[in-house]
């Protein structure tokens, strides 16, 4: 294995650091953050004056980032102060916003890994009083949270500060950085640790009232001491305050996802899943590439079907303002809450074995709610795996009913005069307890067979698993085989197709091979190739290729045994965390996310 290759996996373990044991903790804490179900990040420091140009030239990439990316000395950087004006800075506008979107949680860079603290600390004068602005921007913001009944939540870039020789990532140095070659810089964590990061995190944690949410990031390679350091602070200070996944080491109350990453089935522990509008966290006036509303919305929900908050980011401009785009998305999803809010509050899984093609699934105890992003294939929606009675149906947003039958399978029909646009909600009440079957059944004539929802057998060098994300993880020979089963209720000929993800830096690998068996047929160390790709809101971060393998034929109705193994993970080229081309890495992963079998035309 080369040089580079084993920083990358050292680098990334350090990133996700803490995806293996999944313990879920009891905290009291955590009951807010489960019922609220979606929040609101603001990226807001230095980077926001660049806004992704540096001498009048864009910045490719996120722009908070843009420091790293251009290569700025300090010297240079530090010049940014002086027009970070935040002279149309009006925090209860922001809080209303986030307020009126139904947003229950608000995530602030204290401090990010520019190194810049947006409220004035003893600690470092890196901070707020070198900018024009006569006050305390998150002490404003803070108070203004309580005044709205938001929680409070604060970014702390803990382990990355590009303000700190101490705290250089050696890895992704430059020369000038701090008006020297990259040769003489010398790091000390631990002194940058103990002299800047903790002193700060105290300032945080007693000046500012009540904290609800500690969000941490990139612990890159910080030692498991150093991270509990960072935990114990916050036990120590604000024993009510939780602490999110990318402490460390799995050491935060809830577990990490990668940025814009949708789990591919029901959450199986506590996640949160933060994602952008456009392509930065912090502002670019550039990027003008927005998501829709409706995607913004529709990844809130698929978030809430799969059990997993939502925290949509929005990048003020330095003189506070938010961009209009971030505003009118804002809008949308407040003007949908006001009717929908109780299909997404407090709030369970979809309780089914997968997404319907028509929609999302959440659940509340003996209620269900089906969002709706399309009219159902002949306006009937067929819940096969319902095996409780549904009592009644109304269309969330009037009230009005939708008749159901549940003789033997359980049927709705959709009312005419539905704006599809808008997402409208379909709520199921039924008595308790209600029982659900996890079969894979067809649906508007495909059955999707979630990986994650097969058993593994173990292989001769150990055992494949599922991240966080619910994909297959160290999915390669000899890491054994995943079983699965569905049911065939219309004999004929289907399509077996087989959905992938991977991360963006990443190509789709070559010459990948899998074995798959689908009842009596066995495709045999078949190429596992692109043939399409999803066009949906995740493209730009985790892509969704699929690939279709060949046809089986089913001449009876029944349950059909599936299993899937990987021959070979095939070669991929990648861009590593800090820009590096990679070209021609092996793989020890495929990430499947399901199969599909599609009905074809008889
Ligand atoms: C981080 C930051 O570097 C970025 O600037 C932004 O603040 C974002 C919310 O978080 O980037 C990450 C951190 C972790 C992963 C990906 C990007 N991850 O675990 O995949």
């Amino acid at each position: 294995m080369n040089l580079r290759k084993w920083l990358g996996i050292l680098l990334l373990g350090g990133v996700l650091a803490g995806c293996k044991e999944t313990k879920q903790t009891a905290s009291p804490e955590m009951e807010w953050w489960r019922e609220a179900r979606f929040g609101m990040f603001v990226h807001w420091g230095l980077y926001s004056v660049a806004a992704g140009e540096w001498n009048g030239k864009s910045v490719d990439g996120i722009g908070e980032w843009i420091q790293n990316f251009a290569k700025v000395p300090n010297s240079d950087y530090e010049k940014l102060a002086a027009d970070f004006t935040m002279a149309n800075y009006n925090p209860e506008e922001w809080v209303k916003m986030a307020k009126n979107a139904g947003a229950r949680y608000i995530i602030f860079t204290a401090k990010h890994h520019e190194g810049f603290c947006l409220y004035p600390s003893d600690v470092s004068d890196f901070d707020v009083e070198r900018t024009p602005y006569k006050g305390d921007p998150l002490k404003e913001l803070t108070e203004a949270c309580r005044k709205y009944g938001l929680k409070v939540g604060l970014y702390y870039s803990h382990r990355q500060d590009w303000h700190e020789e101490e705290a250089a990532v050696m890895k992704n140095e430059y020369d000038g950085h701090y008006g020297k070659p990259k040769a003489e810089i010398k790091p000390d964590l631990d002194k940058y640790i103990e002299e800047k990061a903790l002193p700060q995190m105290r300032e945080l944690l007693t000046n500012y009232g009540k904290i609800d949410l500690l969000w941490y990031d990139t612990p890159l390679d910080l030692t498991k001491e150093q991270s509990e350091a960072f935990v114990d602070v916050v036990r120590e200070l604000q024993p009510g305050c939780i602490i999110n996944g990318r402490v460390g080491y799995d050491l935060g109350d809830y577990g990490p996802l990668g940025d814009n990453e949708m789990p591919c089935a029901s959450a199986d522990r506590d996640l949160e899943m933060v994602a952008t509008m456009n392509h930065t966290w912090g502002y670019k006036k550039n990027d003008q590439d927005w998501k829709s509303p409706k995607d913004i919305l529709c990844s809130l929900i698929e978030c809430a079907s799969r059990g997993v908050n939502y925290v949509v980011n929005v990048g003020p401009k330095a003189d506070g303002t938010i961009p209009q785009p971030s505003m009118e998305i804002m809008d949308f999803i407040g003007g949908w809450m006001k009717a929908n809010a109780e299909s997404i509050y407090g709030t369970t899984a979809n309780p089914f074995n997968d997404n319907f093609p028509w929609g999302f699934v959440t659940r509340k105890d003996n209620v269900l709610y089906l969002h709706l992003l399309r009219r159902p294939a002949g306006g009937c929606i067929v819940l096969k795996g319902m095996l409780s009675p549904v009592e009644k149906a109304t269309v969330l947003s009037t009230g009005k009913d939708a008749f159901v039958s549940c003789e033997d399978i359980c049927r709705i029909s959709v009312p005419d005069g539905l704006d599809y646009e808008r997402v409208p909600v379909l709520k199921l009440t039924c008595k308790e307890p209600v029982h659900f079957s996890d079969a894979n059944y067809m649906n508007e004539g495909i059955i999707s067979i979630p990986v994650a929802g097969g058993d593994v057998v173990p292989g001769a060098e150990g055992q494949l698993n599922f991240s966080e994300g619910r994909v297959t993880q160290n999915f390669h020979s000899g890491m054994g085989k995943i079983r699965m089963k569905c049911e065939v209720d219309s004999p004929g000929t289907y399509l077996v197709r087989v959905f992938t993800s991977r991360h963006w830096r990443r190509s789709f690998a070559e010459g990948a091979r899998i074995t798959l068996r689908v009842g009596g047929h066995s495709f045999e160390s078949v190429p596992l190739e692109k043939s399409g790709e999803l066009e949906n809101v995740r493209q730009n971060s985790y892509p969704e290729t699929w690939s279709d393998i060949g046809t089986v034929s089913f001449s009876q109705e029944g349950t059909v045994p599936l299993e899937l193994s990987v021959d070979e993970t095939g070669t991929f080229s990648r861009l590593g965390f800090f820009g590096e081309d990679i070209q021609n890495e092996s793989d020890n992963n495929i990430r499947f996310m399901r199969i599909e079998l599609v009905r074809q035309e008889r």
